[in-house]
């Protein structure tokens, strides 16, 4: 009886031993009834050897079968590459995004939260080859001016999708970086200059320059720094009516037409030349006539505010018809429009009296005084003429 071999190695020992031992005892002491059950074993060995060689080949041949079938279903290395899908897209700060299948020929959209503005694609298509179409999508800020952008004092204007700087004088460049010119105010840098002012009235700065302005009615003079009246009436650039005479003043003009005295009892006046006014014969008795003022005259002065004092303004005299000897004594005065005790009346020569100007006086005013000149023959007295002065003074010392 053989026991069951583990290996076919050892199954092999076993066979040989047993066709060693038939050969031994074949020529000796078996018989032949032991002899057919060896051979009969080792027959039913070999037998059970070509089965299990059999079965082992065929499951190599099934494994080899399996193994050809699974490579065949293998697909072509060119065609392993394609994608059938997009890498994953995020949703931008400040936005959402609609869409979450990232496969070829699919479409996400973003859209971004209220106050931000979409920069970059609002929607990408997975491509055939696994990209996505268009530019990442990014929320910015709609207010672009936030960051105060523009430099040295310009204003930043929102526009779309960007801003504008305006900047200010002397500066340029998108974020006012720039300076254009670098300017000296000459106003400014000599205005307190001990040297003397720059410009009579006013100095306008103009980059790389300045330059002298007047006030109206009044031109600057060659100078470009002083001003001068315009002559309005000499310059016939008045408006005057007829009847009326132009008298200049400083920075305009006046249409004058001085009234005489008005008649009272048996005083009347007569207007004998636009500014004299003479009064009329007096009956013999009436010494109230006789001491009215026998002319009325009237000037008209135009001063600068300030005025250095103490300023001769007028001067008053006698006019002594030729042949015939004048007024032995005259007196002065002041009769009326010196309540301010502004001015003084003085006689400078045996014949002239002055009105003097003792305060200053400061513009824009007007002023009218009447001075008054009386006659002496013998200590008698002849006669009185009044002047009356009217003062214009500008609002300017120039
Ligand atoms: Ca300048
Ligand atoms: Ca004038």
């Amino acid at each position: 009886h053989l026991p069951n071999s583990p290996s076919p190695e050892t199954d092999f020992i076993l066979f040989f031993k047993l066709l060693t031992l038939l050969m031994l005892h074949s020529q000796t002491c078996m018989d032949k009834h032991q002899v057919v059950g060896v051979l009969r074993q080792m027959e039913k060995f070999l037998k059970g050897q070509e089965m299990r060689f059999t079965e082992g080949l065929r499951i190599m041949k099934s494994k080899l079968a399996t193994l050809q079938n699974s490579v065949s279903k293998l697909p072509q290395a060119d065609q392993s590459a394609a994608p059938t899908a997009c890498p994953p897209l995020e949703a931008p700060a400040h936005g959402t995004k609609f869409g979450s299948k990232y496969f070829v020929g699919h479409e996400v959209h973003f859209t971004c939260s209220q106050g931000y503005q979409l920069a970059g694609s609002a929607t990408r298509v997975c491509r055939d080859n696994g990209t996505w179409t268009g530019v990442g999508a990014v929320c910015k800020d709609i207010s672009e001016c936030a960051s105060n952008p523009c430099q040295n004092g310009g204003t930043c204007v929102e526009g779309v999708n960007q801003y504008k700087c305006t900047c200010p004088q002397n500066w340029s460049g998108s974020h006012c970086q720039h300076q254009t010119q670098t300017d000296v105010n000459e106003c400014e840098v000599y205005r307190l200059d001990q040297g003397g002012k720059l410009c009579v009235h006013e100095c306008v700065n103009v980059p790389g320059s300045y330059h002298c302005s007047c006030p109206s009615g009044y031109k600057l003079l060659p100078d470009g720094r002083s001003c001068e009246d315009v002559d309005e009436c000499l310059s016939q650039q008045h408006n005057c009516s007829r009847g009326t005479t132009c008298i200049n003043t400083g920075g305009g003009f006046q249409c004058v037409n001085p009234e005489c005295p008005r008649s009272h009892g048996n005083i009347s006046y007569v207007k004998t030349s636009p500014f004299q006014c003479e009064r009329n014969p007096c009956p013999m008795d009436s010494r109230s006539c006789h001491v009215a003022p026998k002319t009325v005259s009237f000037h008209y002065l135009s001063l600068t505010s300030n005025l250095q004092t103490p300023a001769t303004l007028f001067r008053m005299a006698t006019a002594s018809a030729p042949g015939r000897t004048g007024p032995d004594s005259l007196r002065f005065g002041i009769v009326g429009g010196n309540s301010r005790g502004m001015f003084v009346m003085q006689r400078s020569d045996r014949q002239t009296g002055e009105l003097i100007l003792v305060q200053q006086l400061r513009g824009p005013q007007e002023i009218s005084i009447d001075v008054d000149m009386s006659e002496y023959s013998d200590r008698t007295f002849q006669a009185k003429h009044v002047a009356r002065v009217h003062v214009m003074v500008s609002p300017y010392n120039f």
